[in-house]
């Protein structure tokens, strides 16, 4: 049944009886380049297949620059079929074109397009060759993006700039991306190179039409007041006009699948007048809350996902959808307003990272197996949400299809970036038609909760980034963007889901004050982005209290693997060279790195240049894995109370950024070749739904919090504080009768750091014991055991310790992949496993410590791997090792 349906679609899709995709070869001509493409495609993509290079190899995103300043021409040919010939109406849709093109057919020009978030269609009926034989010519040109740009720029008001005149110098970027509608990363960020694509980078279709076309339609679930639900759909629909001076008579149906055969449906018909070719029409359903169950976040329940199906004429479409409600709540506390979600009722503590688009090409933003990497290693790190930042794009279909069934929350801003914008009529007409279309596109999905209009452009205000200083003018044209056309447009399509003008905002405040002025980076109000690094990452003390954090990072370098394919000069890598230089993008970024690794870590320096420099990314993960998890968890420590400033009550923490898109020093936790780094393992522990965290004050009070995210109280637990002696032995305290308290975090009790580490006999005074001993935190169960991933207290930094050396080994058995380390020598510290190529799967622990001279961890494989492989590339390291020039060891396979 299935195949012989795929085959009928096949076939109506081939001979375009409904719609059909041009993605055969395309002709791309750019500058002297003529080559045959397939779409989506773009001109770098192209030309490095056709002349088979690499733009992200060392500086070719440099060599190959002049791409971006040419302009670029895509053309297509096909034959007009039967049915395109005998229909009365052919549409052909862009769903996607980067950017400013001219689109012609058949030598007319169809017209232009200027928004790559927007899709575009023309009617080709007029134009369409009337015989099956010859070809019809569809011809686009598309003009550089870098020079329309500069044009825009040029031709602003002369009264005033709408700035940055260009991004910082270390980007190597381009300028004045903020004046046209397209990626505004393309032209380079802090993270990425620039990559001024142009190409069609999302599907395009010829559509007959011989009387109704569905050309988009969308869903808003909503739960009434007796707790049933309604979904309203909306359809926008393409009609062919009657010229018989009598009505269309339509009928549109939709159902929703309860599944087991049961479901719901409704219907209505509808009368076109004459001449209109465009409606929309929307139709409800009743759902009863008794036939469905609830969508919830990964970590408090199933995702449960309906079919969702409308028919129209001869036509039908499905989606998902699902059940959730989702509210921000404001409220006042003593200071401020709260700021949190709850879904379905319950509040949430937002955890997750922020995603910068998956290529830095958006013709290649729809690799599936790369999204579902990304979006399943989100979940495997106890992750709720992420945020879709808005320097890149309105991502893939595909994309939120599997943040809905994977229960990853979506923070959705719409797409600007640390910028000002310019407002012309054209300019926010073109928004407005973006954000129409992308709302329509993203509201249906349970997962898509909260919409932001920008990323850090009230800030940019408020900060004098660009030097406007507090020109009304400034105020006034984000006003004009932001609220008078993004907010009013969202509000008008959707009232299911909240609305921030910016992030970070002081939210509803700033709504009932004016938009602007006050401190958007305020803890008392909406969400915050903080980034510090001059202080000591590892003092947990130099965190904020905020409501809610959706930004805060570290930089590491990625994994040598991947750097190594990047550059032809291999055996020179080190921070220095020209090539990891070019890499880093951010102002003075080796210069805190290393100031913030020597804080709390040694660099050795031995005279192989290369190992040094290997130790250097081991140490940057370590530093940003340690920082993040110590900042992550002080937001978690804040979940339930407030300072005596009114700040805390927080309950979110992304942190920036979750992948990458190329091999460079950057803020996240996968690099580009999917490899999770240290931080990515630790995300898994500081994120799960139980912790136990500690807290050592200046003071050096140790205070233990007791977190749970869980909607069930755990009683009869204990904790046991170990402290481990780096000379050997353990001194263990416990205390019994803990409760982990419901959606909440606590204090459990405040101990004497001086005291504990005397109590374990760990050195004559308090200077010299700090540096003899570590302690773990474990937090347990009668019944079920550990309940919490274990946790540490460095009392002092592990750069003053006096760190055992002996080789370890490890040995993975081949039944079950559970690996043994050992350490004869006792404690070992960030014990490694550095994985050579993307192997699908993970360890059940990476970058942990042996305290107790042995430790087992598990390989978790996706699907079977090849063993030998793996335990010949493979290799472990640990602090102590590299600290004594030990080199990284193989893993021994037993049977
Ligand atoms: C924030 C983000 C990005 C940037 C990151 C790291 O400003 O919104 O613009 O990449 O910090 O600097």
């Amino acid at each position: 049944m299935k195949y012989s349906l795929l085959l009928l679609w096949t076939l109506l899709n081939y001979t375009c009886l409904v719609s059909c995709q041009l993605s055969d070869l395309w002709k791309v001509t750019v500058s002297n380049f003529v080559f045959d493409e397939v779409i989506p495609t773009d001109t770098f993509a192209a030309l490095e297949k056709y002349l088979s290079y690499n733009t992200l190899f060392d500086d070719k995103d440099i060599e190959y620059r002049w791409i971006g300043n040419s302009s670029s021409f895509f053309e297509n040919r096909f034959k007009s079929t039967p049915s395109l010939l005998e229909a009365k109406r052919v549409l052909l849709i862009f769903y996607g074109i980067d950017t400013y093109s001219t689109v012609v057919f058949n030598g007319y020009t169809l017209g232009k397009t200027s928004n790559m978030f927007s899709r575009y269609s023309f009617d080709i009926k007029n134009y369409l060759l009337n015989d099956t034989d010859p070809y019809n010519s569809l011809f686009i040109e598309i003009e550089s993006p870098i020079e329309i740009s500069a044009e825009m720029y040029y031709n602003q008001s002369k009264n005033y700039i709408v700035y940055p005149k260009c991004v910082p110098k270390e980007y190597n970027g381009e300028c004045h991306i903020n004046h046209i509608r397209k990626m505004q990363a393309s032209f380079g960020w802090d993270w990425g190179p620039a990559i001024p694509t142009s190409g069609i980078w999302r599907d395009v279709r010829i559509v007959p039409i011989n009387k109704v076309f569905i050309m988009d339609y969308t869903a808003d679930v909503y739960q009434v007041e007796n707790k049933n639900w309604k979904i309203n759909v909306s359809t926008l629909l393409e009609i062919v006009p009657n010229d018989k001076n009598k009505p269309i008579d339509i009928i549109i149906k939709v159902q929703l699948d309860y599944g087991q055969g049961k479901y719901v449906t409704n219907e209505k018909s509808i009368k076109i007048d004459n001449g209109i070719t465009q409606v929309i029409e929307s139709i409800t359903l009743n759902v009863s809350q008794t036939e469905v169950q609830r969508w919830w976040p990964n970590g408090y329940g199933k995702q449960i996902l309906y079919n969702l199906t409308i028919f129209v004429d001869t036509e039908s479409r499905s989606k998902l959808i699902g059940f959730r409600t989702v509210k921000l709540i404001q409220k006042p506390l003593e200071k401020g307003l709260s700021f949190y979600f709850r879904i379905n009722g319950v509040p949430i503590f937002a955890k997750g990272s922020n995603l910068i688009p998956i290529s830095i090409y958006p013709s290649k933003s729809l690799n599936k197996t790369y999204i579902l990497h990304l979006l399943e290693s989100t979940k495997e790190a106890n992750m709720n949400m992420l945020r879709v930042w808005g320097g890149g794009v309105y991502e893939s279909d595909y994309f939120y299809e599997m943040a809905d069934k994977l229960g990853i929350m979506i923070w959705q801003d719409f797409m600007f970036a640390c910028s000002m914008y310019p407002t012309t009529p054209e300019f926010l007409e073109s928004v407005r038609e973006e954000v129409i279309q992308n709302v329509w596109r993203l509201k249906s999905h349970p997962s898509v909760v909260i919409w932001a209009g920008n990323n850090e452009n009230e800030a940019a205000l408020y900060g004098n980034w660009y030097g406007t200083g507090t020109e009304n003018i400034y105020k006034e044209d984000y006003i004009k963007l932001y609220v008078d056309v993004i907010k009013a447009e969202v509000e008008k399509l959707d009232s299911t889901r909240p609305f921030v003008v910016s992030s970070p905002s002081n939210a509803l405040w700033a709504d009932k004050n004016g938009w602007i002025g006050t401190d958007p980076y305020s803890n008392l109000y909406g969400d915050i982005h903080h980034y510090n690094y001059l202080a000591n990452g590892w003092d947990i003390n130099t965190y904020r209290r905020p409501r809610f954090s959706s930004e805060y990072g570290f930089q590491s370098l990625p994994s040598i693997h991947g750097l190594q394919n990047m550059t032809k000069d291999v055996a020179n890598l080190t921070i220095d060279s020209v090539f990891l230089k070019h890499r880093q993008h951010l102002p003075f970024g080796y210069i805190y790195m290393k100031r913030l690794i020597s804080q709390n870590l040694k660099i050795p320096q031995t005279n192989n240049s290369f190992q040094d420099f290997v130790n250097f990314i081991y140490l940057s993960q370590i530093n940003q894995a340690q920082a993040v998890k110590l900042q992550s968890e002080s937001y978690r420590q804040g979940k339930s109370s407030l300072n005596d400033a009114g700040e805390g009550y927080t309950m979110g923490a992304l942190y920036w950024q979750l992948n990458d898109v190329w091999a460079a020093p950057s803020w996240s936790s996968i690099d580009d070749g999917g490899r999770w780094k240290m931080l990515h393992n630790y995300a898994k522990d500081f994120f799960a739904p139980i912790i136990i965290s500690p807290r050592l004050l200046a003071n050096h009070d140790l205070k233990i919090f007791v977190i749970s995210d869980e909607l069930q109280s755990r009683f009869n637990c204990s904790v046991e504080i170990n402290v481990y002696r780096i000379s050997g032995g353990v001194i263990s305290k416990s205390f019994f009768n803990v409760t982990v308290i419901a959606n909440a975090a606590y204090e459990l009790i405040t101990l004497k750091l001086e005291q504990i580490l005397s109590d374990a006999s760990c050195g004559n005074n308090f200077t010299e014991a700090k540096k003899n001993c570590i302690i773990e935190l474990n937090l347990r169960n009668s019944t079920q055991g550990e309940i919490a991933p274990l946790n540490y207290v460095f009392p002092a930094p592990p750069k003053v310790l006096n760190l055992p050396v002996c080789p370890m080994t490890a040995t993975i058995d081949s039944m079950n992949y559970s690996i043994t380390i050992k350490s004869p020598c006792g404690i070992q510290l960030f014990v490694w496993f550095d994985l050579p190529g993307y192997i699908p799967g993970s360890f059940s622990e990476n970058g942990f410590h042996i305290l107790k001279g042995s430790k087992k961890i598990k390989f978790n494989p996706k699907f079977h791997f090849n063993l030998t492989s793996f335990v010949t590339e493979v290799k472990f390291m640990s602090l102590n090792q590299i600290y004594a020039s030990l080199q990284p060891r193989n893993v021994i396979q037993i049977n």
